[in-house]
C-alpha cells in the first residue's frame, strides 16, 4: 500500500456505479464503512438498520464470526487453486453440504460467481442436456414478463424487465415469455399467496403449441419474483407450470437467487411450495454476500446424462476461472454452518406471521395501493406521482436512510428483505419507520 493511501475517497468520478443514478449519488453520497449483525455504519458515524440484507444476500447478518474466520483462515492457507482439471477439498465439501439441504435427487452443484452467471450456466446446461440425449431440436427458452435473471445476455433475453433489455439489441433468439402474475384488481393486499392467477400458467400450453413442444428446452422462472417488486405466485400456479413442463419434457429452472437459503422459511422455495424443479440457480445467500459465489443445483438425471463417452474427455465445455474459488468455498462453508447453528434456514417461518401483521398494518397509510408478503419478504406498493414515476418511492428510500433504516425501492414499490437474524423489536422499528416516512413524503 503506498504511503499516500487515503482510506476516505475524495474523488468519486472514476467508479461508474452499477444500477445507480451516478450523478445524483455523487452529489450526495451515502457511504458505508462498517457493518455488524443487523446494522451498517455510515462514514458520518450513523447506524443504519439493514432492512434489505444488503441486496437480498446477507441472510446470516453482517460480520458473523464463523464466516469471518473461515475467510481469514482460508486466504492464508490456500488463496487460489486452478478450477479446471484441479481440485481443493473445500469446494467438494461445500457441494456435498449444498446437496444435503437441496431437494431430494438434486445432488450436483456447478459453481459460478454470481446469480447472473448461475442463470447463464443453467440455460446452457439445459440446451446441452437435450443435445447429449440426442434431442438437439430443443433449443427454445421460455422466461416470463417482469422476470429478473441477472444482466448477462441469456438472463436479459429470458428476463422480462423492459429497462434491462431495451438498450441491448436483439438478444438471444428463440425465446418466448409467459405473462407475469400481477393481478392487483383481484389480489391487492393479499397476505401470502394470492387466490387468483393459477390460470396464467396455462399460457405455457399456448406457447408450447405455437412453437411445437419438441422445440422447447426449458422454462425459467423466479418462484417469487423479487427484483420487479415482489410478485408472489398465485395458489396452484407453480404446480401447473411443473405439470405442463412434465407433459412436454421441458426442463423447469427455478431461479432461487433471492429465495434460496432461507428467505421463505425453508432452505429453498422449492421446499416451501412443494414443487421440485430440475435445476435451481443460486448465489447471494450461499455466502451471505461475503464473497461472490453462485451455484447451480442440478438433478441427478441431468448431471448423469453428461457422464458418458471416453473418460478422459471434458464432459461440459463450461466453467469460470473462479468456479469453486477456495476463499468463496470457505465463506460458503462458514455460512452454512452459521445457518445450521442458528436455525436460520427455517427461522423466517417462525417470524412470517409477525412480519405479515406488522407489514399489513401499513395498509391505511398514505399512498399505499398494495402490500404483499411471503416468508421474510415484504413489498409496499405506492401510488406513483403523476408524471414522475419512481420519485415517491425514491424519496421514501432517502427519508428512511436519513432516519437510520435501509429499505430498497424498485419503481414505486418498497421492497423489504431483512437478514434472517432480525428480532421482532427490529421488525417493529423498521415498519414503524416506514410508516412515519409514508406520512411525511408527498
Ligand atoms: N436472478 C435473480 C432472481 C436475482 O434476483 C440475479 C439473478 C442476478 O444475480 P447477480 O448476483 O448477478 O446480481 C438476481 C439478482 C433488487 C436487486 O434490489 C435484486 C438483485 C440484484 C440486485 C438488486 O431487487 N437480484
Amino acid at each position: 500500500m503506498p504511503d499516500t493511501y487515503d482510506p476516505a475517497p475524495n474523488d468519486l468520478s472514476s467508479f461508474w456505479m452499477p444500477f445507480t443514478a451516478n450523478r445524483q449519488f455523487k452529489e450526495n453520497p451515502r457511504m458505508l464503512v462498517g457493518a455488524k449483525d443487523m446494522h451498517y455504519d455510515t462514514i458520518e458515524g450513523h447506524k443504519i438498520l439493514d432492512g434489505t440484507a444488503g441486496l437480498w444476500c446477507v441472510n446470516a447478518g453482517h460480520a458473523r464470526p464463523k464466516i469471518v474466520k473461515a475467510v481469514q483462515d482460508q486466504v492464508a492457507e490456500l488463496d487460489y487453486a486452478p478450477a479446471f482439471q484441479m481440485g481443493h477439498p473445500k469446494a467438494f465439501e461445500l457441494a456435498n453440504r449444498i446437496a444435503s439441504i437441496a431437494p431430494e435427487g438434486m445432488n450436483h452443484v456447478f459453481y459460478t460467481n454470481s446469480g447472473s452467471e448461475s442463470v447463464e450456466t443453467a440455460l446452457k446446461t439445459a440446451l446441452a442436456y437435450h443435445k447429449v440425449r440426442g434431442d438437439a431440436g430443443r433449443t427454445r427458452l421460455i422466461g416470463r414478463e417482469r422476470g429478473y435473471h441477472g444482466v448477462n445476455f441469456g438472463g436479459i433475453s429470458v428476463g422480462g424487465i423492459v429497462a434491462n433489455r431495451k438498450m441491448f439489441g436483439t438478444l438471444l433468439s428463440g425465446v418466448d415469455h409467459l405473462p407475469h402474475t400481477h393481478l392487483p384488481e383481484q389480489n391487492a393486499f393479499t397476505k401470502g399467496q394470492p387466490d387468483h392467477g393459477a390460470h396464467l400458467a396455462d399460457d405455457l400450453e399456448r406457447i408450447a403449441q405455437l412453437h411445437d413442444p419438441s422445440t422447447i428446452a426449458a422454462v425459467i422462472i423466479e418462484p417469487v419474483a423479487g427484483s420487479t417488486g415482489v410478485l408472489i405466485p398465485p395458489k396452484g400456479y407453480l404446480e401447473r407450470v411443473r405439470e405442463i413442463c412434465d407433459k412436454y419434457g421441458f426442463l423447469l429452472i427455478f431461479d432461487e437467487v433471492i429465495t434460496g437459503f432461507g428467505r421463505l422459511g425453508s432452505p429453498f422455495a422449492a421446499d416451501f411450495f412443494g414443487v421440485k424443479p430440475d435445476m435451481m440457480t443460486t448465489a447471494k445467500g450461499l455466502t451471505s454476500g461475503v464473497i461472490p459465489m453462485g451455484a447451480v443445483i442440478v438433478s441427478d438425471e441431468i448431471h448423469d446424462a453428461f457422464m458418458h463417452g471416453p473418460e478422459h474427455l471434458i464432459e461440459f465445455f463450461h466453467g469460470y476461472t473462479y468456479s469453486g474459488n477456495p476463499v468463496a468455498a470457505a465463506a460458503g462453508l462458514g455460512t452454512l454452518e452459521t445457518y445450521a447453528d442458528e436455525g436460520l434456514l427455517t427461522r423466517a417461518a417462525s417470524l412470517a406471521d409477525y412480519w405479515q401483521e406488522k407489514l399489513h398494518s401499513l395498509a391505511d397509510h398514505p399512498h399505499v395501493i398494495d402490500i404483499r408478503n411471503i416468508g421474510l419478504i415484504g413489498a409496499v406498493e405506492l401510488q406513483p406521482i403523476e408524471g414522475a414515476p419512481t420519485r415517491r418511492a425514491f424519496s421514501a428510500f432517502l427519508k428512511a436512510f436519513e432516519r437510520g433504516y435501509m429499505i430498497r425501492t424498485t419503481g414505486d414499490i418498497v421492497a423489504l428483505s431483512p437478514p434472517l437474524i432480525i428480532s421482532t423489536e427490529q421488525i417493529d422499528e423498521l415498519i414503524n419507520c416506514l410508516g412515519e416516512v409514508l406520512r411525511e413524503i408527498d
